[in-house]
């Protein structure tokens, strides 16, 4: 049970985004009344993606800039007009996200106004029943949380390194979504 990546073995279609989210045995949204949002994450180094889509072959050693920070391949604000990145809850309900890191760094994510309790992860499985305001989600892991309704408002959740919540160098942007919990 838990949440899984596959990826392409090929490293210029893997940098291109031959990366998915396998969820095993996690309820679906529209059968189950504990609702489950995706959050597959990434970081883009447009420029390195261009030419690679040129025909360039990836340099391993070249230095990594990234300049986009995707949740589901939107930037905030687009993020929240997603309804599996925008978690809307009513209060006192439980939901899972499922979380993929299919970028080339470690993403910490920050909740506020909740703990989540994780549920899986593949590369750190020694924290599974962990809950926390704060989650390191590894680069290449995939993990599930979650998350119960017990306050209603509306709560930002955010990559804590802040350069992932800028497109293109602007703040704010990227890597940022939000819990709205409806009383
Ligand atoms: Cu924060």
């Amino acid at each position: 049970m838990g949440s899984y990546r596959p990826r392409l073995s090929d490293l210029s279609g893997y940098r291109l985004g031959g990366s998915s989210m396998l969820q095993v045995e996690l309820p679906d949204i529209s059968v189950d009344s504990t609702a489950l949002y995706h959050w597959n994450l990434s970081d883009w180094s447009t420029a390195e993606m261009l030419s690679i889509a040129a025909g360039e072959n990836p340099d391993p050693e070249a230095p990594y800039v990234p300049d986009q920070f995707t949740i589901n391949e939107r930037t905030y604000p687009a993020t929240i007009e997603d309804p599996n990145a925008l978690v809307q809850l009513g209060l006192g309900d439980t939901c899972l996200i499922a979380i993929a890191n299919h970028g080339l760094m470690d993403h910490v994510l920050h909740f506020h106004g909740f703990h989540v309790q994780i549920v899986s992860s593949t590369h750190q499985p020694e924290r599974v029943g962990w809950s926390k305001d704060t989650v390191p989600v590894l680069k290449g892991e995939a993990m599930t949380v979650q998350l119960v309704a017990n306050q209603s408002g509306t709560y930002p959740v955010h990559d804590h390194n802040l350069i992932a919540v800028t497109n293109a160098g602007f703040y704010p942007g990227g890597m940022l979504t939000q819990i709205i919990v409806s009383p």
